[in-house]
């Protein structure tokens, strides 16, 4: 018996066996879910196509959420399984890369401003926006990953920062216009992990070992720790809360001065 027994989970934004969404689908496999996943292009497909396998599913939709079109067809394949969906799971971020260093000002230009907010905010909207139907009238739940960098200024973080801070209140507008219709909508901000959304940012190990020196609970967080956080927020145990961003890293963002000799 698990606590997602009988939900049907769509999962957007696996890239690999270290992707946030990876720990969060085993997650959800273990508490009863079924899966359904997108990638992003054909590079992905057979990765993707490998992982789901593993978690007995075989439902995997090309998806690049940069594309209207492409979100459209996702629900009409999703439809040919499913007739209805409970969960949507979206881990899905991108900047140019040359804006995540140095610098803000020097780094920020109006198309790397308009591809991270399009692609890691406005993303989120619009899989709502044609997933709804299908989530209609059976205690939905949408959930998004979010980083501290969306409330405080970070090195390099950058751009990213501003498109989380627009994403993290996307959650907030979402769920006041999916509530009526019983679907929850959350973001969990997560500590740094070293996915490949983290490979080559300058600097990344040095961060890991400041959280792991300061907070709290002086260790990093890990997938697992997101994917049973997801699980929960997703699942009717949560059932009142919505419109919220959860922390999941170690208590990190609630000191207020690294830990002293
Ligand atoms: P990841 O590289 O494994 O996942 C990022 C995903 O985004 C990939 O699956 C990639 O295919 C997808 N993506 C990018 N552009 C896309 C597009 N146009 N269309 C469709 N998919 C696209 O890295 P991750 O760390 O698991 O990142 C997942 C989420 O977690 C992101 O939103 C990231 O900002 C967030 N996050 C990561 C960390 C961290 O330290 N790794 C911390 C907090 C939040
Ligand atoms: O949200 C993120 C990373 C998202 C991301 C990563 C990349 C790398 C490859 C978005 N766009 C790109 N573009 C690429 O070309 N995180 C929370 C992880 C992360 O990234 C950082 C961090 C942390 C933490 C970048 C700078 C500083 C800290």
């Amino acid at each position: 018996m698990g606590f997602l027994d009988g939900k049907r989970a769509l999962i957007v934004g696996l890239a690999s066996n270290r992707s946030i969404a990876w720990g969060v689908a085993q997650a959800m496999k273990n508490q009863g879910a079924e899966l359904a996943f997108t990638y992003q292009n054909e590079k992905l497909q057979s990765r993707v196509e490998k992982m789901a396998a593993e978690l007995g599913s075989e439902v995997t939709i090309p998806c690049d959420v940069a594309s209207d079109k492409d979100i459209e067809k996702v629900f009409e394949r999703l439809d040919d399984y499913w007739n209805y969906v409970d969960i949507i799971i979206h881990s899905v971020a991108f900047a140019p890369r040359e804006a995540l260093e140095g610098d803000y000002l020097d780094a920020v230009t109006r198309e790397a401003f308009n591809t991270a907010h399009e692609i890691s905010s406005y993303s989120f909207a619009a899989l709502a926006k044609e997933g709804r139907n299908m989530m209609e009238g059976r205690n939905g739940a949408m959930l998004t990953m979010s980083y501290l960098g969306a409330v405080r200024a970070m090195p390099n973080y950058n751009v990213m920062g501003l498109a989380k801070a627009s994403l993290e209140a996307n959650v907030r507008y979402m769920a006041s216009s999916l509530g009526p219709d019983g679907i929850r909508v959350n973001g969990i901000s997560a500590g740094p992990i070293k996915t490949l959304a983290a490979a080559g940012i300058s600097d990344f190990r040095s961060m890991l070992s400041h959280v792991e020196k300061n907070a709290p609970m002086r260790r990093n967080i890990t997938i697992e720790d997101v994917g049973n956080t997801s699980a929960f927020l997703c699942s009717d145990l949560a059932m009142g809360i919505t419109g919220d961003i959860i922390y999941v890293d170690s208590g990190y963002h609630t000191i207020g001065m690294p830990a002293l000799d």
